[in-house]
């Protein structure tokens, strides 16, 4: 994980400021509005920010979802997983079969999807690459690196492994935080 973050989310964040280097409007947007609005991105230089941003973006994420306190979903939050997957469990493998699923490079996510009937369905997306589901207008409360990097070291190619043991790690109280302020 340390090297994950200070060498992969680094070189990340090193290379969108390259791209945008000289260009202090897009410098000064907050990660998540930019890779919301990649269209307003000149084309030169739009792959490189969907790339490195969207790297940050879900970098930035994806550190604040672990924490080595064990916690559960509770309140509002396993309500709607309850409501949405029908337990904890039928979600929690749903959420690993998308992340095996996931050919190649890239995250899988519990996102809230504001194009649902109620506005507030939670759903589960996996995106190619660095791509995050902002992208898509859907709100990420939860999301997983299924990069090879992610896991290599520890699992090598044991993906499914790598994902049972994250859920030891998951800061629930972080997800239901964002659950809260994706539905308000
Ligand atoms: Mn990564």
């Amino acid at each position: 994980m340390q090297i994950h973050h200070d060498k992969h989310h680094g070189t990340y964040v090193q290379n969108l400021n390259d791209a945008l280097s000289g260009n202090e409007r897009l410098l000064n947007m907050p990660i998540d509005e930019l890779v919301k609005n990649l269209a307003m991105v000149p084309e030169a230089m739009r792959t490189k920010v969907r790339n490195n941003g969207g790297g940050h973006a879900n970098h930035t994420l994806f550190w604040q979802l672990m924490s080595p306190t064990k916690s559960e979903p509770a309140g509002k939050l396993i309500t709607a997983i309850n409501n949405d997957f029908g337990s904890l469990l039928s979600f929690q493998e749903a959420f690993a079969k998308a992340g095996l699923g996931r050919f190649g490079s890239g995250w899988v996510w519990l996102v809230v999807d504001p194009s649902t009937s109620s506005g507030q369905k939670l759903t589960i997306v996996d995106t190619p690459n660095q791509d995050t589901p902002l992208m898509e207008h859907k709100t990420p409360i939860l999301g997983l690196d299924v990069w090879e990097h992610a896991y290599y070291l520890k699992y090598q190619n044991k993906r499914a492994d790598y994902i049972k043991a994250w859920w030891n790690v998951v800061n629930w109280d972080e997800v239901a935080r964002r659950f809260s302020q994706a539905v308000q």
